[in-house]
């Protein structure tokens, strides 16, 4: 494997390996960089959008990755040879309009392209985990930097190996684990918070109300629904608490996020059972989430207003019903 795809380049050319920047294909992408370090004139590693969310962009700086942001002015034509990491060419516009020497992916790929080097395991957890047999094959062993991007990387995808692992995948954690930087990989695990969000979390604090092992809090109006999630996980953290049920006003609809500990819960069937018949409702036993438009609310509720919504979410998921 490693050396048809050696095959491909030649010491003159400049790379560009092209990425849709989650951890996956930026560690695997630096890993295709390692690779050709000192076999090609310089590797490149160009993202197709901005990062945006947050534990990514402290992977970025912390780690201090070289990666570059394509835009549309960029003449690509400067570069020799491009190589496509944790995608195929049909999952963006920009990627099919390249014409690729190596392909090194783990999703189902349902266009086969024809590129003249394609290593395609969609049994495998992560492309990180793919890259690990390469550079392995290459005797390189990966710097912190790159063993901790790697690591985060098969964390991410297989989340945290709850989700299609294979041995290989576990034997990559094994190989990376000595080698990376444990410190920055658990600061950038945490990192899904902008100081904005603080006042979000004052007011729950402030608004939460508990009954029994569930607490409640209502937000009114937030920026986005991912905010419920993080106060919902926050609260999850108060030992004798088996409910943490937080509500908000996104896009003219009422969100209700639940999570809870698992045990003996369904949290989906729950959600279900409250809000299925006036809005969108699912999820597993220990997530889940209603989203209930403000006009099917006003029906049932007849006034709409922040108190009248709190009250409600309380009533429907009360743990006294029944
Ligand atoms: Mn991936």
């Amino acid at each position: 494997m490693l050396e048809s795809f050696y095959a491909q380049f030649s010491s003159k050319d400049q790379v560009l390996v092209t990425i849709d920047p989650d951890p996956d294909a930026i560690a695997s992408a630096l890993a295709v960089r390692r690779l050709l370090w000192r076999k090609v004139q310089s590797t490149t590693v160009g993202m197709i959008r901005p990062i945006r969310r947050l534990n990514n962009v402290t992977m970025v700086r912390l780690l201090k990755l070289p990666l570059t942001l394509l835009t549309k002015k960029m003449d690509l034509s400067t570069f020799d040879k491009f190589v496509l990491v944790d995608a195929q060419p049909v999952h963006n516009e920009l990627f099919q309009k390249l014409s690729y020497s190596a392909i090194i992916d783990h999703h189902p790929t349902t266009h086969p392209s024809d590129a003249p080097f394609m290593d395609v395991r969609p049994d495998y957890g992560s492309t990180s985990t793919i890259l690990i047999s390469y550079l392995r094959a290459a005797k390189i062993k990966p710097s912190a930097t790159l063993a901790t991007a790697l690591l985060y990387g098969i964390k991410t995808d297989t989340r945290n190996f709850e989700r299609h692992t294979l041995v290989e995948d576990i034997e990559a954690f094994r190989t990376l684990y000595p080698l990376a930087n444990h410190s920055a990989l658990r600061k950038i695990e945490i990192s899904d918070l902008s100081l904005e969000d603080l006042k979000f979390f004052q007011k729950a604090v402030e608004r939460r109300h508990v009954s029994r092992d569930r607490i409640y809090a209502h937000l009114d109006e937030v920026p986005l629904a991912d905010i419920l999630v993080e106060v919902a996980e926050f609260f999850l953290k108060i030992h004798d608490i088996s409910w943490s049920i937080i509500s908000g006003i996104y896009d003219e609809a009422l969100i209700v996020v639940i999570r809870n500990d698992g045990y003996r819960k369904d949290a989906g069937k729950v959600v279900r059972e409250a809000f299925g018949s006036i809005g969108c409702a699912g999820g597993h036993a220990s997530m889940a989430r209603a989203e209930i438009p403000l006009e099917n609310l006003s029906l049932v509720m007849g006034k709409v207003n922040p108190s009248s919504v709190e009250k409600f979410v309380r009533k429907k998921l009360s743990p006294y019903k029944k």
